[in-house]
């Protein structure tokens, strides 16, 4: 076994480490409790924008030596910054806007950091107590807007009941199935005087996460897999998010069978591990697809049987048998009835997985998977994912991404956006290590990679970011760009520059008859979107927008160039790097899966089904 990275594990927070606080009680404004609060639950780093409600918080957050704040130029950007440091570090990311639109512009990361199970606090400015429901200026209800996406939120308008608030806000995002927390502060009571206390006593008596595992159903999961012939260990991003993916790599050994890990997994186990089939999904690898549909036992750990994977629900995985282990045990039969179902904390299922299993092995009962390798081995060798090289020597944007991964290595955080270039980085980039991966995968937020890549590289400014974005994601949330450059942030962004809204172009040219209404960014009305791109119509010119936002801006446009051009981009340290890498623009992501359709009519490339030639066919 080689060595393997502890995972950032979530309520992994500075202050879980640090000595017991000593009792304090100082009067103070609300404002000042406020920075304290977060000072005292750990936070280092706050993403933000000022403005009236929330401006009596900025004055005391001048002041504090704990608590960096980063002036983002958008909330959105704010909100994916705070999503992205806790995705790389496994902390609670933390975010700050004003009331009204501030507040509106954290609701796409907000709800994204929801799907994906992200813990964040978002801290808002609330209008005045006595304003609020009166239409004043800036007065949006953001409780009510974010109720359906948020794990909980919170209006105060007691300046006491702030550092309770920020102690259970912190709390609730990081525990149980993590998510974002919204905290909504009223002016006045920033403003008031008021005593601030620490430690809190909090009580949250309808909210108690169960992390241990009943002991009946782990024996019964067992048992399921020693006898099964053709398990799958279904692995998602709860597994990630438990900090237990070491012991995944145990269980997965120990008994041998088959692991997929899905786009919130990946990196939860290595890429290189023979025993890894690859990714499920719409986009995933054949054996990895295949496996699930043929097998007779899903092993699920923290996954959540989403329609990407799952294809046509009533025609996934026909012969299986179901095991599903989760925190939340609203996931639990959900989409697929579970045979066994376990809540529980996924290091803490593992844990007991592996004794349950060894007791199995104890008493002579060891799966035979000899034959179901052997079928799965055959779909690896014959169905690898790769792709054709682009014609008239341009480049492909499949080769520039795995260079990208190649040269950059498996220590790096990798932030993609929505699109291709989200599938191909998924695909094409060997993943190792947890927390090496940063997406949005729920909710399929353009935009988000600029600014997830900044929060990353500012909880963790050891790592080497990158961000590789599409072309449309990228002029979505760019701004970001010049944040970075102010505040000693320095990723790098791979534009995989291929003139259009790809993915949405490549259903068009499956789907639609290659009528590319609306997918052309290269150029105006008119264009029948098939022309590639004029030379020296650039609009915008990624290389002149980079550099005048503070970076460094490079150019590739030939695959004998691309080694060295990301090579240059890794020695530039001081600055962030924008590579634009002009891609050939017809090239599509394979394997698929059609929308709607089941996962039996996966396609390897275009038109081109596996045969598996068997029974189970
Ligand atoms: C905010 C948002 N708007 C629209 C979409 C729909 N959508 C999904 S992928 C995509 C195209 C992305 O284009 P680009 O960033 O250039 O990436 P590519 O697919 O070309 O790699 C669009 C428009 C989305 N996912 N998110």
């Amino acid at each position: 076994m080689t060595e393997h990275a502890a995972s950032p594990r979530r309520g992994d927070t500075p202050a879980a480490h640090a000595p017991a606080p000593q009792h304090v009680v100082e009067t103070m404004t609300g404002a000042q409790s406020l920075i304290r609060s977060l000072e005292a639950v750990g936070a280092d780093t706050v993403f933000g924008i000022p403005g009236g409600a929330i401006l009596p918080a900025y004055d005391p957050l001048m002041d504090s030596t704990k608590v960096r704040h980063i002036l983002v130029r958008h909330e959105q950007g704010a909100g994916h910054a705070a999503t992205g440091y806790a995705q790389a570090t496994g902390r609670v990311g933390v975010c700050m806007a004003t009331s009204g639109p501030g507040a509106t512009n954290l609701v796409t990361p907000i709800a994204d950091a929801y799907m994906d199970s992200v813990p964040i606090v978002a801290i808002t400015g609330q209008v005045t107590s006595k304003a609020i429901g009166t239409d004043a200026f800036q007065e949006a209800d953001i409780c009510g807007i974010t109720m359906p996406i948020t794990k909980h939120n919170y209006l105060v308008t007691d300046p006491a009941e702030i550092p309770r608030v920020i102690a259970e806000a912190f709390h609730i995002a990081a525990t149980g199935r993590p998510g974002p927390v919204l905290v909504d502060i009223a002016k006045d009571a920033l403003q008031a005087t008021t005593t601030f206390r620490w430690p809190v006593e909090t009580s949250l008596p309808g909210y108690r996460p169960v992390t241990k595992p009943h002991a009946k159903q782990i024996r019964e999961a067992a048992k399921m897999l020693v006898t099964a012939k053709r398990p799958v260990l279904y692995v998602g991003g709860g597994v990630m998010k438990a900090g237990a993916t070491a012991e995944l790599r145990i269980l997965a050994e120990l008994t041998g069978a088959p692991v997929v890990t899905t786009l919130m997994a990946l990196g939860a186990f290595p890429d290189s591990h023979p025993q890894h089939l690859g990714m499920p999904g719409m986009h995933g690898s054949v054996p990895a697809v295949t496996a699930l549909q043929k097998a007779d036992l899903l092993f699920t750990l923290g996954a959540r049987f989403d329609d990407r994977v799952t294809g046509k629900l009533d025609s996934f995985a026909p012969y299986a048998k179901v095991v599903h282990a989760d925190i939340d045990p609203a996931e639990i039969g959900k989409n697929r009835p579970a045979d066994v179902p376990i809540v529980g904390d996924a290091r803490e299922v593992l844990a007991d997985l592996i004794v349950a299993v060894q007791a199995e092995f104890d008493a002579g009962h060891k799966g035979d998977y000899g034959d179901w390798w052997e079928r799965l081995d055959e779909w690896k060798t014959t169905y690898p994912v790769g792709y054709e090289p682009a014609p008239g020597g341009q480049l492909s944007p499949q080769q520039v991404i795995e260079r990208i991964g190649r040269l950059v290595g498996p220590d790096a955080v990798y932030a993609a956006g929505v699109g291709q270039h989200q599938m191909w980085s998924s695909q094409f980039i060997r993943f190792e290590k947890p927390g090496t991966w940063l997406n949005s995968g729920g909710a399929g937020t353009m935009g988000y990679a600029v600014p997830a890549a900044m929060g990353a590289k500012a909880g963790r400014p050891e790592a080497a970011v990158w961000a590789i974005d599409g072309d449309g994601c990228f002029q979505m949330t760019n701004q970001e760009l010049a944040t970075c450059a102010l505040n000693d942030i320095p990723i790098k962004v791979a534009v995989i520059n291929n003139g259009s809204l790809g993915m949405v172009r490549q259903w068009q040219t499956l789907f639609y008859n290659q009528r590319y209404s609306n997918t052309v960014l290269h150029a105006g009305p008119g264009h029948d979107g098939i022309e590639p791109p004029a030379q020296g119509t650039r609009i915008p010119d990624f290389v002149l927008l980079a550099e005048a936002m503070g970076c460094v801006g490079l150019r590739c446009e030939r695959p004998e160039d691309l080694d060295a051009v990301i090579k240059q981009a890794m020695e530039i340290n001081d600055r962030p790097v924008v590579i634009d890498f002009i891609v050939h623009q017809d090239a599509m992501v394979w394997p698929m899966v059609a929308a709607g359709t089941s996962n039996d009519e996966i396609q390897f490339a275009r038109g081109v089904r596996p045969d598996f030639g068997d029974d189970l066919d």
